[in-house]
């Protein structure tokens, strides 16, 4: 039985039960419920314990969403279980991954899109059993289902974002590049690759320290054997331009006297089993214990232990293992223990060991142990974790920001990036994508899910560029890199044990390949900048698919093309051996083509809509300007912020008039939301045979203190295009 409430124009919210509460929604939702069994689109079964909604497809329906899914783009044709899962092994069958994104729209004869807040696992069959039936399972009679009767997709996602919230703005640093690998195992290799970076002159802005740097994996500890003095060692990276990003992981090591353990097991922080005795999970430390995120004195306490970092000035973190990942528990060990005991005798076959690796597979990240710890919710109810398991990385960034950030450095922006995560995460932090292979295949994977997750409110997000495991090829890491530098986190990652891919681990030609893209992506960031902040202050994803701008089903199949903000169409080069790639031009537009290689070389052309090849060598990647819309581009520098940026150069293709709203802050705080930014409108306008520059300045003032914000840019220089190629240039001095 469900009651209804239009929470929303045209957003209708279905309640059954009492729903636990999630978070993901932050709009108040009043008690004003009409009883109702009208369910628009869907036929709605009820069984015994659970709810089953069924959509029958038109032949041309596609179906889009999901967030952080594998397979392609149109997510018919599979099933997928939203479980969130700790699955390094990226093929295209798999239904679950880190994170839990409930959300999907359908795009056909009907258009319409929902959100099921749920946080247990949800199965989607979306023409997987019958190919033109959607059926959702939610094994519950307690959950919310909203309902967007909205036939836009750019509506459906900005009301879906008036009720999770707007998504989060990282310092402009996290526009920079990233570099991180598992592990630099001291401060002296991580001092070195910071040194090899500014001494080849490629531009970066932060350096990871994975698992290795803890003290026997503990939480919260510097190894002060490999990291002796850390505050100096974090001082002076930062005035280098470097950032340090450390990894959290949520296993607390059983160990008396340390005192995270001692504290948490003192005061009840951790989750229970059924006996009420603390749950015991081995992860990297050994045997841990999980802290309890679902219950706010437990996420009071692991806030404030971020202070460790923020007070020696470190403001980024990376939360890895939070679906949470379980190696085995301890009730699965004493299992294996057993097998281990039937097979003595057996061992000179070695047939022990062989059986036992299996059964450690089949012990990691098992159902069984999820279903028997317990939380104490904020309510004070004990709620079993199977049934709120998709919750945990989402809490534990609520933990590290709302009950951490909010108090310890309230003003300060910072970088978060969480593996697993839920509906409403993005507000408060973002993910990166996981364990992804050096796999040609897995630069579509990064596509398609960078488009789906922009839809799901994640507009900052990111893959490990170049891969994270196995071992890539400098052909691999070059085409990588060309589409990481058009990706919001450009962070090159690798596995313990795989082939080093930092731009310099490579061949002289292989590193200056490298060196210029990333300083083609710095040279970008005043356009990145200003559309990113654009995006998040109206709503309208960053990243997106063209089938959000152009209808057509030549445009629906295309999944390794977008738009990277309203400017730009990216089409990378992501096969092997290849020297150029089929591109389709959309709409009635014509294009600006940049065959881009270095930031200061140009290689333009002007397309019209069409299908067409397009070369491009090793160092080159194809990048298409919308006609009518305006790029900006500033001098690369080695880290962002190291100088002011004067001068920015505006290209694009004009045949009417084009705008741009350049955007400026002070790229750290959360000043700006109090007014403390600028903004130039710049505007080219063709009439007739002319050309007419305009630069409007928009500074703002701070209510609080008076004070306007000055733009620091002094000059504007133009490189306009008209449609046969000519170029038309200009200065502006502001
Ligand atoms: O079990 O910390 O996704 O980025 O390098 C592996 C080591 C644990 C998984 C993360 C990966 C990280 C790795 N971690």
């Amino acid at each position: 039985m469900f009651k209804k409430q239009m929470v929303l124009d045209d957003v209708i919210l279905f309640r059954t039960g009492k729903p636990f509460n999630t978070t993901a929604v932050i709009k108040e939702i009043t008690d004003d419920f009409d009883n109702s069994d009208d369910f628009p689109y869907f036929e709605v079964k009820e069984y015994e314990n659970y709810y089953e909604f069924v959509y029958e497809m038109d032949k041309d329906d596609y179906v889009y969403g999901l967030g952080e899914q594998l397979g392609a783009l149109n997510k018919r044709g599979k099933e997928y279980k939203l479980y969130s899962t700790d699955d390094p092994i990226h093929t295209p069958e798999k239904g679950s991954l880190y994170g839990s994104h409930p959300f999907a729209f359908i795009d056909g004869s009907k258009k319409f899109a929902f959100m099921i807040d749920f946080p247990g696992e949800i199965v989607f069959d979306i023409g997987y059993t019958h190919k033109d039936l959607m059926t959702i399972k939610v094994p519950s009679k307690d959950f919310d289902f909203y309902l967007f009767d909205i036939e836009d997709k750019y509506e459906v996602i900005k009301k879906y974002l008036e009720l999770t919230g707007s998504p989060f703005v990282p310092p402009k640093w996290s526009w920079g590049f990233q570099q991180c690998r598992w592990s630099y195992p001291d401060a002296d290799t991580i001092n070195n690759i910071a040194e090899s970076f500014r001494k080849d002159g490629i531009p970066c802005d932060a350096i990871y320290m994975d698992i290795d740097y803890m003290k026997d994996y503990k939480v919260f500890t510097v190894d002060e054997e490999k990291f002796p003095n850390f505050e100096d060692f974090a001082k002076n990276l930062k005035k280098d331009g470097f950032k340090l990003v450390p990894i959290i992981d949520p296993g607390v090591k059983i160990e008396d006297n340390y005192s995270v353990y001692e504290e948490g097991k003192e005061n009840n922080y951790f989750c229970k089993d059924k006996d009420g005795e603390d749950f015991v999970a081995a992860v990297w430390p050994g045997l841990t214990h999980f802290p309890d995120f679902l219950n706010k004195e437990a996420r009071k306490w692991w806030g404030e232990k971020y202070k460790f970092f923020t007070d020696k000035g470190i403001y980024s973190f990376w939360n890895d293992m939070n679906e949470p990942s379980i190696f085995y528990s301890l009730k699965g060990f004493n299992k294996l223990v057993e097998i281990g005991e039937n097979l003595r005798g057996n061992e000179d076959m070695g047939i022990k060991s062989f059986l036992a690796k299996e059964q450690m597979f089949d012990m990691a990240n098992n159902r069984e142990d999820y279903k028997s710890f317990y939380h104490r919710a904020d309510d004070g109810s004990t709620v079993n974790h199977d049934l709120v398991h998709n919750l945990y990385g989402y809490f534990m960034a609520k933990a590290t920001v709302e009950e951490g950030f909010d108090n310890i450095i309230p003003n300060q922006r910072y970088l978060l990036l969480s593996r697993s995560s839920y509906l409403g995460h993005h507000r408060i932090a973002t993910i990166w994508m996981g364990d992804n292979m050096s796999w040609w295949d897995h630069m579509l994977v990064q596509m398609r899910m960078l488009q789906s997750l922009n839809m799901a409110g994640f507009f900052y997000t990111g893959a490990d560029v170049g891969g994270f495991g196995s071992n890539a090829s400098p052909e691999l890491v070059i085409r990588w890199m060309q589409l990481g530098a058009f990706t919001p986190l450009y962070r090159n990652h690798s596995a313990l044990g795989t082939r080093e891919q930092e731009p310099f681990a490579f061949d002289e030609e292989t590193k200056d390949i490298m060196r210029d893209i990333i300083r083609l992506r710095y040279s970008l960031i005043p356009y990145s900048y200003s559309e990113y902040m654009k995006s998040v202050s109206e709503l309208r994803p960053f990243i997106k698919p063209l089938h959000m701008d152009y209808e057509g089903k030549r445009v629906k199949e295309i999944e390794d093309q977008y738009m990277y903000g309203d400017s730009i169409m990216v089409a990378p080069v992501h096969t092997q051996n290849a020297k150029g790639r089929f591109v389709h031009l959309p709409g009635d537009d014509k294009w600006l083509c940049w065959v881009a290689s270095k930031y200061d070389e140009r290689k333009m052309s002007i397309y019209f809509p069409g299908d067409f090849y397009v070369d491009a060598d090793l160092n080159e990647i194809p990048l298409f300007i919308k006609e009518n819309k305006l790029i900006t581009i500033s001098e690369p520098m080695n880290y962002v912020g190291e100088k002011e940026i004067e001068e920015i150069t505006v290209i694009g293709l004009v045949t009417d008039k084009a705008e741009f709203t350049y955007y400026e802050d002070d790229g750290e705080t959360k000043d700006y939301q109090k007014g403390k930014f600028a903004e130039a409108l710049i505007t080219v306008e063709k009439e007739g045979n002319e050309y007419k520059f305009s630069v409007e300045k928009d500074e703002h003032e701070n209510p609080e203190t008076g004070e306007t914000y000055e733009l620091a840019i002094k000059r504007i220089k133009f490189e306009i295009y008209d449609e046969h190629g000519n170029i038309i240039e200009n200065t502006i001095e502001i």
